[in-house]
């Protein structure tokens, strides 16, 4: 029997095709912190084990789950991170934890615990009772304290439940320990990228988002509370170089929403950090997500410090292009000159460039969307992804869209699909026909490429698979 102080368990993913089985940044830092304090941990990753929300991979979750939970007798469980996607997973994790450690405390973690408004779904759908909001380096330790010392759960500060809600922010992020690498045994440490060709890790430079996109979670989870914050250029630099050096690391992803984050500032903060990163003599090579209207102000000199100094793929979120698709995603900003941009990055400096689209909207038609594909596919990107337009609780997208709060916990749980998202739908495009278009998109996109017969190309979202059922 494995005595731990916390068992922790991720929860699965649905997995795209082409995409792998991912160790969450976030569970990596909370391994570091507890190891810092002293407690014991143990972790059950469900990713290994289902790749997808249908009916007989959950039941192979219950079963193996169940098998797994029983070899351990944690003083406390935490379940995360937890994103909406997840909810069926989530229902059926909780209920074998309920059957396993019924007198043990449960909580849950992550962006779909720290949403606002979302409590009552863990309350009384889930059987969840106790959330650690927010970042949760320092508060899960703090639960085991308090529980060590035969308190209750709720003695906890940092813990919320129905009554009582805490969202914990760690203000200065150089405090915190760099997250924990050695289970990485394969060498991929949480990141597999066809456009990288040495060892990869992912990395994040700060939390949050301060834009607040009509669609997206980040930049409105709980409502503004968690602000946006950036480590040090130090403390980014020293965690490369842990990796460099400790776990032979060359190449980086930066999960940051916006690596670079102050628009008037942009070529100063490029010119930091690059500099600072070309002063350490590291010579890995790193890649960032950049904003369209951040990415059209590069100027040469930033193009070219940024090549020098490793940068080989920014990501663009593209999304739309015409200004009513922009607006109704709560988006704005001058995407004049994109074009020539990109042209020059991966001309003149050698920067890959990738980008992602979203299909549907408000009005959109088939037409709209084959001209967005068009777009795209002049716009000579090295890769291009299309999504739908996905509608997340705790967005102002979603109020839009449903007026009741609980609507979408029937959604996901009714649905056959294999992966949690609801689609947005209006009166030209149903759900079926989006992602139909998704299929053309990428098909398009990739056609007479290298890439046109990838798996994730030809069935990015197991639509087929799902459609045999
Ligand atoms: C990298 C990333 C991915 C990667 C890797 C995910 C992974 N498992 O590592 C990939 C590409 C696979 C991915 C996939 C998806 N992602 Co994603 N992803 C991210 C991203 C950009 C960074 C995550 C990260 O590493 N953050 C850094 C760490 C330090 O933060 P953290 O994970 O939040 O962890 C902290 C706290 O949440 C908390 N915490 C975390 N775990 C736990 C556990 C417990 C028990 C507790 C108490 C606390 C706790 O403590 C951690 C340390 O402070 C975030 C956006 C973001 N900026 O966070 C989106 C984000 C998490 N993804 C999101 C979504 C929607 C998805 C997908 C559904 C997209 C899709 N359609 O396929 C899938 C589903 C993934 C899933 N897990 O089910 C949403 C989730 C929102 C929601 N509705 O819940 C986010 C917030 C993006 C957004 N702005 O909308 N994603
Ligand atoms: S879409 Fe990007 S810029 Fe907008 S809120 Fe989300 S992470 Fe921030």
């Amino acid at each position: 029997m494995n005595n731990v102080d916390i068992l922790l368990i991720i929860p699965p993913f649905h997995m795209r095709n082409g995409g792998g089985s991912f160790f969450p940044l976030g569970t990596s830092y909370i391994i570091s912190s507890l190891e810092k304090s002293g407690y014991s941990w143990g972790i059950i990753n469900c990713t290994e084990f289902i790749h997808s929300y249908y009916e007989e991979d959950l039941a192979k979750l219950e079963t193996v789950l169940y098998e797994k939970l029983s070899s351990f007798s944690p003083l406390v469980v935490g379940i995360g991170p937890c994103v909406t996607t997840q909810l069926r997973a989530l229902k059926k994790i909780s209920s074998v934890c309920d059957k396993v450690f019924a007198d043990i405390p449960i909580f849950a973690g992550g962006p779909f615990a720290s949403i606002e408004g979302q409590e009552w779904v863990f309350n009384e759908v889930l059987g969840i009772n106790y959330l650690v909001k927010g970042d949760g380096e320092f508060a899960i330790p703090d639960v085991i304290q308090v529980i060590k010392e035969g308190g209750d759960i709720c003695q906890s500060l940092c813990v919320s439940y129905m009554e009582h809600s805490q969202v914990n922010v760690v203000e200065d992020l150089d405090a915190l320990e760099f997250p924990f690498r050695d289970f990485a045994k394969d060498g991929t440490y949480s990141i597999r990228r066809k456009s990288m060709s040495g060892h990869q890790a992912s990395m994040i430079a700060s939390r949050g988002c301060p834009y607040s996109c009509a669609y997206c979670v980040s930049g409105n989870m709980k409502s503004n509370q968690v602000p946006f914050r950036r480590r040090s250029n130090e403390n980014i630099i020293q965690e490369m170089r842990k990796l460099k050096d400790e776990n032979g690391i060359s190449d980086i992803v930066f999960y940051d929403d916006c690596f670079f984050s102050n628009m008037s500032k942009l070529s100063e903060n490029i010119s930091e950090f690059c500099n600072m990163l070309l002063e350490a003599e590291l010579r890995m090579q790193w890649q960032i997500e950049m904003r369209p209207d951040y990415f059209v102000l590069l100027s040469i000199s930033d193009l070219s410090l940024l090549r020098k100094a490793g940068c080989r793929q920014i990501n663009i979120g593209i999304e739309k292009v015409s200004q009513n698709g922009l607006r109704f995603l709560g988006k704005s900003g001058n995407l004049e000159g994109l074009k020539d941009k990109i042209a020059l990055a991966r001309g003149k400096y050698g920067i890959q460039i990738s980008a992602t689209f979203i299909l549907g909207g408000e009005e959109e038609t088939e037409d709209d969307i084959k001209q967005l594909v068009d777009y795209a596919k002049g716009l000579s990107l090295d890769f291009a992804h299309f999504n739908p337009l996905f509608v997340y609780p705790g967005t102002p997208l979603y109020n839009k869209v449903f007026s009741n709060k609980r609507e979408w916990v029937d959604i996901v749980l009714m649905d056959k699909l294999p992966w949690g998202e609801i689609v947005y739908e209006n009166k030209n495009l149903d759900r079926s026909q989006l992602l139909r278009l998704i299929d053309y998109a990428y098909k398009e996109f990739y056609k007479d490429t290298a890439l046109a017969h990838e798996q994730m190309i030809e069935d990015r979202f197991n639509i087929k698979r799902a459609e045999g059922d």
